[in-house]
């Protein structure tokens, strides 16, 4: 496409998935993801995000963001980004993401925050 659009199935460099269900008028979009990597013991859930992209189909490289409740663990992700289209007309989500850490209290709060980034490239349906 000429224009990247944010509605589909994306996977990254760690083997992550997510989807992304229509992206509305405003902008706005949620969608589900599963993360290939956790870090702990516990058994991944798929996730829901939720996020908004800027001016959602007048720009052909719209800059986005959205964050990841994790259904597995007390913390957040946010990731922010966004979308290249090269002229073979292949998309790339281009993202830094935060990912906030519960901890018990204020003085751990310093080591609380870890940071990142990812490369998504669409993926068909049936991959997932
Ligand atoms: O690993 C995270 C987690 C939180 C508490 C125990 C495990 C949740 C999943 C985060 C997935 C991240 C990566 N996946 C991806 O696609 S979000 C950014 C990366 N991109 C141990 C303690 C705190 C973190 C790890 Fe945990």
């Amino acid at each position: 496409p000429l224009q990247c659009t944010l509605t589909g199935t994306w996977s990254n460099e760690l083997g992550s998935n997510m989807t992304i269900s229509a992206v509305n008028a405003a902008g706005e979009f949620s969608g589900s993801y599963h993360t290939a990597v956790t870090a702990t013991r516990k058994s991944i859930l798929a996730s829901p995000l939720k996020g908004s992209q800027q001016r959602a189909n007048q720009r052909k490289q719209p800059t986005f963001g959205f964050s990841v409740q994790w259904q597995f663990s007390d913390t957040t992700t946010v990731f922010v980004g966004q979308c290249f289209v090269d002229k073979r007309g292949k998309e790339k989500l281009e993202t830094m993401w935060l990912l906030r850490d519960a901890v018990g209290s204020r003085k751990d709060s310093w080591k609380a925050t870890r940071v990142g980034s990812n490369t998504f490239t669409r993926i068909a349906e049936e991959n997932v």
